[in-house]
């Protein structure tokens, strides 16, 4: 031991002055709000952040519900109405939030166990190949989102 730890003293500071892997993009703070209908789409939000490089979501997957789209709330002469959303350009070091009011996902189906756990895994698709696996907390309809840095499940 004794003859390893100026080495890693001497490693420690190269490390953090490298760049090894380029930052990737990743999401967090993903969250569902459950409607209260059976028959009417639940939402979901999150935040993602850039990574190096600009990438674009172009989709969202989940065992877990029937159907999932990303929308945009848009206000078009005073009435607020929503479009689904194909794309969204997620740039280098950026943030982009899906947050109540503006861009949510719609999800169909939300699967009773997955209700039952509090949490679904959502899969996001990335324009560079990447699917970023991420646990989405489930709140009962009407809930206000989880407070920020309750999630400590957001994978790579
Ligand atoms: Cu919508």
């Amino acid at each position: 031991m004794r003859a390893i730890l100026p080495l890693l003293a001497l490693a420690a500071p190269l490390a953090l002055g490298a760049c090894g892997d380029p930052a990737p993009t990743y999401i967090d703070q993903a969250w569902v709000r459950l409607s209260p209908n059976k028959d009417t789409p639940s939402a979901g939000y999150f935040v993602a952040h850039g990574g190096a490089s600009d990438v674009q979501l172009r989709g969202v997957l989940t065992d877990y519900a029937l159907k999932v789209e990303m929308h945009e709330s848009v206000s078009e002469n005073g009435m607020m109405s929503m479009k689904p959303i194909s794309s969204v350009d997620i740039p280098a070091k950026g943030k982009v939030a899906f947050a109540p009011g503006g861009k949510h996902l719609m999800l169909w189906g939300v699967n009773d166990t997955a209700i039952s756990r509090g949490k679904m895994q959502l899969t996001f698709l990335l324009s560079n190949g990447d699917r970023l696996l991420v646990d989405a907390v489930i709140q009962k309809p009407g809930a206000a989102a989880p407070a920020a840095g309750a999630d400590a499940h957001r994978q790579h």
